[in-house]
């Protein structure tokens, strides 16, 4: 059953395509975050994404969602890179399974050890399977993928429908923080065309024309981390062109 995040989510995306900022706990200061949630919400940012590939623990986690939420209205979704990536503090969580691992222990066997900190913590759990694209950059090498061949949209639509089968209720195409191209327009557009639930895009993203042309191919939400640390200011061309 959808919870209240994953409701506001799917009501509007009913209207527009959405936006979420990623924070990475490793390159965000307290006073860059609190900047970030204000920036990401003035730009029309319509999430607060925080996680990263590297383990943050506890406390400075709990501190990090604290003062992102005392200067944005947005919610705060955890991205995790770990089991020990969960917070009371924040909203929701994005639950979930990084199908293209090979390493059984990214697909299910760390869901398995957040299970009941998740529930403990009474954050919403959002279902979502996880696909790492090439090049997968950090992500990719710790998450031990079967990364995704950028020529071949065929097996990262097959996989994104076996995600939808498994009652999954986002997918999201990762083609790694910091790569040099998004996943492929013509991926998404391949994906798209078979799956009913919502195709999140991050990894790469860093200009207006890139978003677009990710957006005409169907992509219903953006992440983007890297220019939030790099140029805040580009945020504000990027969600129009996401949201136009
Ligand atoms: C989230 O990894 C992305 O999916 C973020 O990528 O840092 O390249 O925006 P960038």
């Amino acid at each position: 059953m959808a919870g209240k995040v994953e409701k506001y989510l799917l009501d509007k995306l009913q209207k527009e395509r959405l936006h979420f900022s990623l924070v990475d706990p490793d390159s965000f200061s307290i006073e860059d975050a609190k900047s970030t949630a204000q920036i990401s919400e003035e730009a029309g940012s319509d999430a607060i994404l925080i996680g990263g590939s590297t383990h943050t623990l506890g406390n400075y986690l709990d501190i990090l969602i604290e003062s992102i939420k005392a200067n944005t209205t947005l919610p705060v979704i955890i991205f995790p890179g770990g089991v020990a990536q969960v917070s009371s503090k924040a909203d929701a969580i994005l639950f979930m399974s990084y199908l293209n691992s090979r390493n059984p222990y990214f697909i299910t066997k760390s869901q398995a050890l957040g299970s009941f900190l998740v529930k403990k913590t009474e954050i919403e759990p959002i279902p979502t399977g996880y696909l790492v694209v090439e090049p997968g950059e950090t992500v990719g090498w710790i998450g031990e993928a079967d990364l995704l061949p950028r020529r071949k949209p065929q097996i990262a639509a097959a996989y994104s429908l076996a995600a939808q089968y498994m009652g999954m209720r986002f997918v999201y195409l990762e083609a790694g923080s910091g790569a040099i191209e998004t996943v492929p327009p013509e991926m998404v557009g391949f994906v798209k065309k078979v799956i009913d639930i919502p195709l999140i895009v991050g990894g790469g993203i860093r200009s207006p024309e890139s978003a677009k042309k990710l957006a005409t191919a169907g992509a219903d939400i953006f992440v983007t981390g890297t220019i939030l640390e790099k140029d805040k200011g580009k945020l504000f061309d990027i969600i129009r062109a996401i949201k136009s």
